[in-house]
């Protein structure tokens, strides 16, 4: 041990240049167990909400099926289930929270780092072991935090500029950020409550400029040994990271809200989504996805098979059959979400024209040749629920190019994403071994 100890001490006595005395220079007379632990406890209720409807997003693309990105995550599985079909905005919400809670809490963890930054400082950088271990896991905690953030803001922008699969660095992202979140709320809790007791929070609020003074020191050394006079109170310092979320959660929240799509400013699509029965955002067109007028005109037959025989229909076929409507939410995982009014043909009643009366599972598969989401894989329950759509028709017209014509998926609750457009094909299955 004589050899750290004596490292140690030069390492002490000789900070390297620009080091030394730097977390000296944050002089905030705010910067103190007291705020750090309020702005924690936002975080505490925030970061769980974000992260169990992230997890619920990834339990929604139903990996037991094979269908969730990344497909094998060993043991980091979660256990399968059933993605429910009710209620039908299920899956709206959970995206929908997910998405824009984790933009509101942008300013909160900001303000957060800024409360312990002189902490990034300390030198030297390595007491004991107990020392390396807790700054070994800020750093997971952190990183892992800003890498969410980053990769999440990037996929809703659609900047896939990153080298990576979104999905894959997003999901393996949480998982190192739960765990090392999991680890400071256990090492931090009691510094949290004896924090914020040792400061009643109405008197907190209440103190004007004048009389905002820095908080006696803490063993963790976020309060400024020389602290400068107040330029805000600490009701201020909460009220402006509170408002930036507000704010943020303003520009976000009409990407959910049909009446409010227009102030969803930070939407990069969709927001102008055209007029008309078809004026809802689009997430691929027909010209990206190469679908030729060709292919969707009279030649078209949906092909149904899973029963003795294979069936073929076209369109005059389909809508020549029982037609139902129901009004069901789109919702991608990318943000945005909307509700329509589709009719068409019962999924169910296509089941038992193919002859398979009682599908345990379905692959749909679209006239779109390449592409990640032309096909997917639908479940029991999503087949049998009486809402669960081969849509032909939205809000009274006939569904435009771009949303999928002659036909296309819309099951209550299903990711968007699933909700595959320009069907071709659906084979039924007896058994759900997709
Ligand atoms: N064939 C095909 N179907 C698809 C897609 C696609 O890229 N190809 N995108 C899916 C996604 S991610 C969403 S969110 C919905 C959007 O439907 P909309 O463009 O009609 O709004 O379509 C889904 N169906
Ligand atoms: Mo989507």
């Amino acid at each position: 041990m004589a050899f750290p100890r004596r490292l140690w001490r030069v390492l002490d006595r000789h900070p390297p240049p620009g080091i030394a005395g730097i977390g000296r220079r944050w002089r905030s007379p705010l910067r103190g167990p007291w705020l750090t632990s309020v702005y924690g406890l936002v975080l505490l209720v925030g970061l769980p909400l974000v992260i169990i409807t992230g997890l619920l997003d990834y339990a929604a693309y139903s990996p037991q099926f094979g269908q969730a990105l990344p497909r094998d995550v060993g043991w980091l599985r979660l256990p399968p289930f059933d993605w429910p079909t009710r209620p039908a905005w299920l899956f709206r919400l959970t995206q929908g929270l997910h998405v824009t809670l984790g933009i509101m809490l942008i300013p909160m963890v900001l303000a957060k780092l800024w409360s312990v930054i002189p902490k990034l400082f300390d030198w030297p950088p390595a007491r004991s072991l107990a020392q390396v271990l807790e700054r070994l896991s800020l750093l997971l905690l952190v990183g892992g935090i800003l890498f969410q953030i980053a990769t999440g803001l990037l996929n809703i922008q659609y900047a896939y500029l990153f080298g990576f699969d979104f999905y894959t660095a997003h999901y393996f992202g949480a998982w190192v950020f739960i765990a090392a979140f999991v680890a400071h709320v256990a090492l931090k809790l009691p510094r949290l409550v004896s924090a914020l007791r040792s400061r009643p929070v109405r008197a907190e609020l209440r103190t004007s400029r004048a009389a905002t003074r820095a908080e006696p020191p803490d063993p963790d050394g976020l309060v400024a040994a020389q602290p400068r006079p107040a330029t805000m109170t600490r009701r201020e310092a909460l009220a402006l990271v509170g408002g930036l979320s507000l704010l943020l959660g303003a520009l976000t929240i009409g990407q959910s809200l049909d009446p409010l799509r227009r102030t969803a400013l930070l939407l990069p699509r969709g927001r102008q989504p055209g007029h008309g029965p078809n004026g809802f955002p689009v997430n691929r067109a027909a010209a990206a996805a190469a679908i030729r007028d060709t292919d969707t005109g009279p030649d078209w037959r949906l092909s149904l098979s899973g029963g003795k025989r294979p069936v073929a229909l076209d369109r005059t076929q389909l809508l020549a059959l029982p037609q139902h409507t129901a009004r069901l939410p789109i919702a991608c995982v990318e943000g945005w979400s909307t509700a329509q009014t589709w009719t068409g043909v019962r999924l169910r009643d296509l089941a038992a024209l193919a002859g398979v009366p009682e599908p345990a599972s379905a692959l749909v598969r679209s006239l779109e040749q390449a592409g990640l989401f032309n096909q997917a894989v639908l479940q029991a329950n999503q087949l049998r629920h009486p809402d669960a759509l081969l849509a032909l028709r939205v809000n009274g017209a006939d569904l435009s190019l771009d949303h999928g014509y002659p036909a296309r998926v819309i099951v209550p609750a299903l990711p968007g994403v699933h909700c595959t457009k320009w069907v071709t094909d659906i084979a039924f299955r007896t058994r759900s071994d997709a």
